[in-house]
């Protein structure tokens, strides 16, 4: 029986989004990498060109009995912000889109699901724009954007970015870390 299960999600920076969700327990894995455009082998630069329609996504390895599908898709809408179109704060691009790309029909309905408790929740006062897709294909990113925070815990950018996204996690989900904090 399978134990483990993958999820997509674009939610802006890989570097920052990857950085959050290693915070879970149950997570296993995360890559950074490309998905939800069209040409094979993307590389960052083509990525940040806008010329292959990818997303940055993260592909999240993790034990469904220990963590729902369902509550990472809670925990992606707490610490991404669903409601602006092609951006994530400053970060603005079709690589910073909000986006799920679901690998099968319970994953697709799940994401309907959680789009509606989120729609109607008061998290975000503005509709969510968030793109439910069939994975077709992800493509790990580069070396040296995998475990980049970890890598490079003064990087200005990912203080400013990852450390609000975290401090967000650790406060809403105490009960989800793989660490006290
Ligand atoms: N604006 C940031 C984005 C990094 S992220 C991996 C930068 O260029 O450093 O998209």
């Amino acid at each position: 029986m399978a134990e483990t299960e993958i999820a997509i999600l674009g939610g802006g920076c890989f570097w920052c989004t990857e950085a959050a969700f290693l915070e879970l327990r149950g997570v296993t894995q995360v890559v950074s990498g490309y998905a939800g455009g069209t040409t094979e082998n993307p590389t960052y630069k083509q990525v940040c060109g806008h010329t292959t329609g990818h997303a940055e996504v993260v592909e999240i390895t993790f034990d469904p009995f220990i963590l729902s599908y369902a509550d990472l898709l809670r925990v992606f809408f707490t610490i991404h912000d669903p409601t602006t179109k092609n951006r994530q704060g400053n970060d603005i691009g079709t690589q910073y889109r909000s986006i799920i790309l679901t690998t099968n029909d319970a994953q697709a309905e799940t994401a309907r699901q959680i789009i509606a408790e989120f729609g109607a929740n008061g998290a975000w006062p503005d509709p969510i724009v968030t793109e439910v897709e069939p994975l077709r294909i992800f493509w790990p990113a580069e070396a040296e954007h995998q475990n980049f925070f970890a890598r490079n815990p003064y990087h200005g950018y990912c203080n400013a970015v990852a450390v609000p996204k975290i401090a967000k996690l650790r406060k809403a989900f105490a009960d989800k870390l793989r660490r006290p904090s």
